[in-house]
């Protein structure tokens, strides 16, 4: 019997409409919590704005209807139920949501929620991708460098039960010191969702890669950093943007053990051995015999000898 074994999900999400009711995309996220409860799982793992479309993706010229986006409370009156659930089951949960902060401050943001619905970690997205100003021709928007602002908490590492974790979300995937820097902190796990096109309207020839580079990112992030990396996506069509699925649940080994097959709804459920972060960061990456930050520097001329 291994000693630090825990059972997780990734709740994929399919696309959520304009048209949808925030009680109507509760209900998909309780559900998806149910049925985690029935496999056994103690972390649930949803994706980046879990509770809205990815608004960043066109220009919201309505004040009301922007701001009608960004939760400010939570768990509030729109998320209660969500939060109610999951302490019924006993399950905790990372949540992604748009946020309006006490001061009015606006983050893309995920939070760590223990088993008792408390609030034990929150995470604000750093790297924004994107833009500030529309893109004209472009067929749909990312704006992100608009709607949010560049995160201001860090990458935080927060205790829970056997392990440590770190949140990420969605581009943050892509940037090798996002691990680095949890793996610093003694993250053993990192879990993100992500919103991704399946096209990059300003680079086609990347086009046939999206899928690809959403798993080698996080692949190369899990096994670089010996960490456990659970990546989650709302995938499928939402309000004319396609967006990629792959949802993952990637080792320490840089293999990813469990993924998901459709574009929609969809729970992936895997135990994870958190010892393994420890046999891998005791042998090929032991930061403290083999890293040599000191002699990590750019050398833009030739060394004189
Ligand atoms: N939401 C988010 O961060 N999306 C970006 C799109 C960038 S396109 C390469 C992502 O990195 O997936």
């Amino acid at each position: 019997m291994r000693s630090r074994t825990l059972t997780v999900s990734a709740a994929q999400l399919g696309p959520i409409p304009l048209s949808a009711t925030r009680a109507e995309t509760l209900a998909r996220l309780i559900k998806l919590l149910e049925e985690a409860a029935l496999e056994g799982t103690q972390l649930v793992v949803f994706p980046e704005a879990a509770l809205t479309p990815f608004f960043p993706h066109w220009l919201v010229r309505d004040h009301d209807e922007l701001h009608s986006y960004y939760d400010k409370n939570l768990p509030g009156t729109d998320t209660q139920a969500l939060f109610d659930a999951a302490r019924e089951l006993q399950m905790a949960f990372v949540l992604g949501y748009a946020e309006r902060a006490e001061d009015n401050r606006l983050f893309n943001t995920a939070v760590l929620v223990d088993e008792n619905a408390n609030i034990i970690h929150r995470y604000r997205k750093i790297h924004l991708p994107g833009f500030d100003a529309v893109q004209k021709d472009a067929p749909f928007q990312n704006l992100e460098k608009r709607y949010f602002e560049v995160g201001n908490l860090g990458f935080g590492v927060q205790s829970w039960r056997k392990t440590k974790i770190g949140l990420a979300i969605c581009n943050d995937r892509r940037w090798a010191e996002t691990y680095r820097v949890l793996a610093l902190g003694g993250a053993e796990l990192v879990c993100l969702g992500y919103n991704t096109p399946a096209s990059t309207p300003h680079l086609p020839e990347s086009d046939r890669l999206v899928d690809f580079q959403n798993h080698l990112s996080m692949q190369a992030g899990a096994y670089q950093n010996s960490m456990w990396v659970i990546g989650v996506a709302k995938a499928g069509t939402e309000e004319g943007v396609s967006q990629i699925g792959g949802s993952a649940i990637n080792a320490p080994s840089g293999e990813i053990v469990a993924v998901a097959r459709t574009l929609g709804d969809e729970l992936v459920t895997t135990d994870i051995d958190l010892d393994m972060v420890t046999r891998y960061r005791r042998d090929v990456f032991s930061f403290s015999q083999h890293r040599r930050p000191e002699h990590y520097r750019s050398i833009t001329e030739p060394v004189a000898r």
